[in-house]
């Protein structure tokens, strides 16, 4: 099984392979798509990387989109279905598209290699591997286009999900500005010239000049403790969205009274974390970033950059239910509403009662892989420094900043062990490509953590991960601020004699 031998999923294929759980995949096996899925011989589907108009705040906005073969943003899989994709960019620009969380060979990844160079204009990529189930996502590692919502949800089903008796509701969340991706960064760098190409450039915008205002410094900053303060929001953004919509005219998603909901939680943002809120309802958390967890009963959920969460949910019966997410250190949110047939949905306010603390480890304390790493002592331990600040703005790990970095050296075989330490006022959302890791310590207390791909490190915070070295290639390490990361805080981290 791919590749990285994890039983769980080898069970879990082997478990379709056998037929008997199929009989649970019925309705959607009876879809041509589907069926001809469990041949050999699939043909691809077509993914679009394209341009498209929202209308955002009553303006419109020209940004980029990633649209599957069904006119729907993004791509869902059913069970057994390899990723067997057609990439092709029509977004007038060069792009590549990073599986985020997927675990596939590495020049597969997404990401812009020597040897993977990005797509041009008006090409097509073709991609084949073995996907993982579970919630994940999909965003350009081209420039900074994730901001400009070249982003979508990836869903990759498994055999349980086909159950008939749970409504799938996919929740991704953004953040939004009218200004130009070089506005944005020029107005946290001070330069121009630090946007590097690829970005849509000033004619993607409509009305840029007009919207917006970009924060000098620290306005975000919250009181933690005497003599400390932590910065949270670089950017003052013009809307949160949630499903391209926001809290003005959300999405209603119609519900069976009592029904079963699986709400998959995607922080598609750039530079936002959030805070979920149920309100009334409560949910069970069973995946975080696609792995399953130990079910944990909550109403509110912390959710980093780049972070998913799957929730169980069950309506309490007939009624309307706001799904609320609130930016930490503000008051502006977004969300949709669970709605019964009939009930009435009243308006939302576009902001909570008070600011929302920092998004912090509460959660990942608490949370417990379903299927942990097998016990075993590190053969490579990598500690990382975490640094940078506002004034100039920039980014680094271990004192160096992308592109001029040292690759941290693993082998495959080895467990490895990455140590990360924050130094600096501002929490990182640290993502691994190519590899799911345990969270194996925070603040070196030893837990058995969540198996994800993308954890917070708090400021002045210490968060180890270990995993095992079984995808040989070059994989990116990094910050999924997208600000952090363009301004440097990104390594490699690689296998030997990869070519
Ligand atoms: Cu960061």
């Amino acid at each position: 099984m791919r590749e990285n031998g994890r039983p769980a999923l080898l069970s879990r294929r082997q478990i379709l392979a056998s037929g008997v759980a199929i009989a649970g995949t019925i309705p959607l096996l009876r879809s041509a798509r589907a069926a001809a899925a469990l041949d050999a011989g699939n043909t691809a589907l077509r993914l679009t990387a394209g341009t498209r108009t929202l209308v955002v705040n009553g303006k419109p906005a020209r940004v980029f989109g990633l649209t599957g073969p069904d006119g729907k943003p993004g791509l869902t899989l059913t069970p057994g279905e390899r990723f067997k994709v057609d990439l092709v960019n029509e977004a007038g620009t060069p792009t590549i598209v990073h599986w985020h969380g997927q675990l596939p060979p590495w020049k597969q990844d997404g990401f812009p290699w020597p040897q993977t160079p990005p797509i041009p204009a008006g090409d097509t990529q073709s991609y084949d591997y073995a996907p993982i189930a579970g919630t994940y996502w999909m965003h350009s590692h081209h420039g900074m286009q994730e901001q400009s919502l070249m982003t979508a949800p990836l869903i990759v089903r498994s055999a349980p999900d086909m159950r008939a008796d749970r409504q799938e509701v996919v929740l991704m969340l953004h953040d939004f500005s009218f200004r130009t991706l070089d506005e944005l960064l020029a107005g946290l760098t001070g330069s121009q010239s630090a946007m590097p190409k690829g970005g849509m450039g000033k004619a993607m915008n409509i009305d840029a000049a007009s919207m917006g205002s970009m924060k000098s410094g620290a306005m975000g900053a919250m009181n933690m403790e005497p003599g400390m303060t932590m910065d949270l929001n670089d950017i003052d953004y013009d809307a949160f969205l949630a499903n391209d919509r926001t809290l003005a005219d959300p999405e209603i998603v119609r519900t069976e009274p009592s029904g079963r909901i699986l709400l998959r939680l995607i922080n598609g943002a750039s530079s936002s974390q959030f805070w979920v809120d149920l309100g009334a309802l409560s949910g069970t958390v069973v995946a975080v970033d696609g792995h399953p967890v130990r079910p944990l009963r909550r109403s509110r959920f912390p959710l980093a950059m780049a972070q998913r969460l799957d929730v169980f949910i069950d309506l309490p019966g007939n009624g309307s239910y706001p799904i609320l997410a609130q930016v930490e250190g503000k008051r502006a949110r977004t969300g949709i509403v669970l709605a019964s047939s009939g009930a009435a949905v009243s308006r939302l306010a576009m902001e909570g009662p008070e600011n929302a603390p920092p998004v912090d480890l509460s959660l990942e304390r608490r949370l417990e892989a379903a299927q942990p790493l097998v016990p075993r002592a590190p053969d490579v331990t990598h500690r990382v420094i975490l640094d940078g600040a506002m004034t100039p703005y920039a980014w680094s790990m271990n004192g160096e900043y992308w592109p001029r970095v040292t690759p941290l050296m693993i082998a495959t075989g080895q467990r490895v062990a990455i140590e990360m330490t924050n130094h600096s006022m501002m929490p990182h959302p640290m993502h691994l490509h190519g590899h799911a890791f345990q969270v194996v310590a925070i603040n070196g207390a030893p837990l058995n953590g969540a198996v994800r791909d993308t954890v917070l490190v708090p400021t002045k915070g210490r968060v180890t991960i270990a995993f095992d070295a079984d995808n040989p290639g070059r994989w990116a390490f990094h910050c999924h601020n997208l600000y952090h990361m363009m301004t440097g805080m990104m390594t490699e981290i690689r296998y030997p004699a990869i070519i």
